[in-house]
Order: structure tokens, then sequence, then C-alpha cells
């Protein structure tokens, strides 16, 4: 419906300036008048917290690249609650937003706020995290990063690190249990990990993505494991607290316990330099821009690619040129 009056607004301004044009009214010294400024788009973004300094970051970077596109932005902080993004997203349909984007915290219950979306003609973009839906029509793309490859990633740093080792032991601080990185961060590290038996995992328990959650998961691991190889932590903000509880009873991160973490945030960085980390999985928060180019295009009627993914390295104590990095934006 709204795209509906957007088009035949649209259409009353072209139609106008070809009249202009095609009769000469237009006057003759100057060019025929500009077209109307298209209709300024409205995103509503329902955003999922602020759990980390990589939710900080994502935010920051789509609240800067909003005004870079004149996008005008409608931005719900949910405070970790899915009912919370629910009301969001029920909000942005009655204000009949040109399109709607958000992060969903976990992947399922959200068939019928998105169907009230698709009844209302409103375009819904996932990003950052997925949903798990039977009805693949409720979106219209997903923009992110790949977790089930930034698992694996962690998994073939250990396999190089540890090669000599006859045993391996390993404990895994998991993000927000149903989330879409937790799920697939685990997997794709298992996998890569494969059928070597030299490799245990201990024991998982998930810190949901906070540091004060990971400090005491590391606490009660340190205390039922007296024989920790390695911690395989799935975002910076864990492994920082992780790295507390490590320190508190004596070992020395980064040496006594091989660290792998995920997301790249500044802190992690310096603590990979100073060799308290041995691996930082790169997850860049900075979609920003490439959210308010699709929103540009969705709310023009465009078709966008279904999946959009971020481009993600590795930095690990292998590399020499860790003193050269730019400063992280996050
Ligand atoms: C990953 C993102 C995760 C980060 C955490 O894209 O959803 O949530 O890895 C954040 O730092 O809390």
């Amino acid at each position: 419906m709204k795209h509906c009056k957007r088009l035949n607004r649209r259409l009353a301004v072209a139609l106008a300036a070809c009249l202009m044009l095609l009769t000469g009214c237009a006057p003759q010294s100057q060019p025929a008048a500009p077209m109307q400024d298209a209709k300024q788009v409205i995103l509503g973004f329902s955003q999922l917290g602020s759990e980390s300094s990589w939710r900080i970051g994502n935010t920051k970077s789509i609240q800067e690249a909003a005004k870079r596109a004149g996008v005008q932005l409608m931005y719900e902080n949910a405070e970790q609650k899915q009912e919370k993004q629910i009301k969001a997203i029920r909000s942005f349909i009655a204000y009949q937003v040109d399109v709607i984007a958000f992060s969903p915290i976990v992947e399922d219950g959200w068939d019928n706020v998105l169907g009230e979306a698709k009844q209302a003609g409103i375009p819904v973009l996932t990003t950052d995290r997925r949903i798990n839906t039977a009805d693949e029509s409720l979106i219209v793309g997903f923009v992110g990063s790949d977790f089930y490859a930034e698992g694996r990633r962690a998994g073939r740093f250990l396999l190089a690190k540890a090669a000599d080792m006859a045993q391996v032991n390993i404990v895994e601080i998991s993000g927000t249990v149903d989330s879409t990185p937790m799920r697939e961060r685990a997997l794709g590290f298992r996998d890569e990990l494969g059928g070597d038996t030299r490799y245990t995992i201990l024991e998982s328990v998930s810190g949901d993505f906070l540091r004060s959650k990971g400090k005491e998961c590391m606490q009660g691991l340190l205390k039922r494991h007296s024989d920790i190889d390695v911690l395989y932590s799935h975002n910076d903000g864990m492994t920082l607290g992780a790295i507390e509880a490590i320190e508190a009873v004596g070992l020395t991160p980064g040496k006594d316990i091989i660290i792998i973490t995920v997301d790249g945030e500044q802190a992690a960085i310096d603590l990979l330099k100073a060799g308290k980390i041995n691996c930082v999985v790169e997850c860049t928060p900075l979609i920003g821009d490439k959210i308010m180019e699709l929103a540009n295009k969705l709310a023009a009627g465009e078709s966008i690619p279904r999946n959009i993914y971020s481009d993600e390295r590795v930095f690990s104590e292998f590399d020499t040129d860790l003193a050269d990095l730019p400063p992280r934006e996050y």
C-alpha cells in the first residue's frame, strides 16, 4: 500500500517533468525542473540490545550510516528481550515505515509478527542474526556474518596450534542460547576438528555474550576441570571476563590455556598483541552502510540478493603484521 502511494507520487513527478520537456514548457533558459527529491525512506530498526562492544559498534554503524544515506531511522533497543523486539516491529507496522530491519536475538518465534508485516506490504530484512521459519517469504534478505565459517576458522587455528599435542582438552563458553552465532560457531568449530580423537570438549556453558557471565562461567569451569588446555569463547566480551578468572587462579592466559575468541574488538586485539589471547576470529559489526543501501533499494521496489555476507579474517599469534593493524572501530 505504502509503496503504491510512493510510486504514484513519483510517477506524478516524472510525468510532470516529461510533459514540461515535451511541450517545451520548461523555461528555455534553465534545464527542466529537477525531479522532486525522492521521499526520504523510513527504516524501522529493532536492535536486540547493548550487551557487548560488538553490539554498541553495530548500533553506531547503523545510526551513522542512516545519516550518510539520508534514511530516516526509527531505532528501538529491545534490551535483550524478544518480546520488546516484537513490540517494536508492530510499532513500525503501525507507523507504515517503508522497510523493517532487525537483528533477531533468537531464531524462533517470529512468524506471527512477520506475517503482520507481510500483510502490511512492508519488506523485512534480517541483519547480523537469522530466524528459523518455514515461510521464507517472511524475510526478503539477510546481511551479516557467516558464523559457521567463523567457527571453522577457530577450529582451523587450533588444528595448527595444537598439531604437536597428544591430547587437547577444550572448554567452550558459548553465546546466547538458540541464537544463530551460538549455534553456528559451535557447529563450525566441531566440524573443523572432525573426528580427530585428540580433541575433547570437556564442557560447554553459555555466557550469553556478556562479560560478567563469561567470568562466572570460567570460574565454574576452572573449579570443575583441572586439565583445561583451550578456551573457545564465542565473543570477546565473555573472553575478557574469562581471562580475569584465569588470572585470578594464577594461570597465564595464552600460555597455560590457549584462548580462541570471536569478534575482533580493540580490547581483544590488544590482548592478542600482549600474548594473552592466541587467536581472534573477526566478526565485523560495521554493516550499517550495506543495510542502508538495501533499505533504499527495497523502498524503491528493487530486488536484493537473498544473503549478503561480510568479508572477515582471522588475527592470530602466527601473524607478523599485528603491530601495523589500524585501530578497530569497536
Ligand atoms: C555476532 C553478534 C554477536 C557478537 C557478540 O554477529 O550477533 O552478538 O559476536 C554480540 O559480541 O553480542
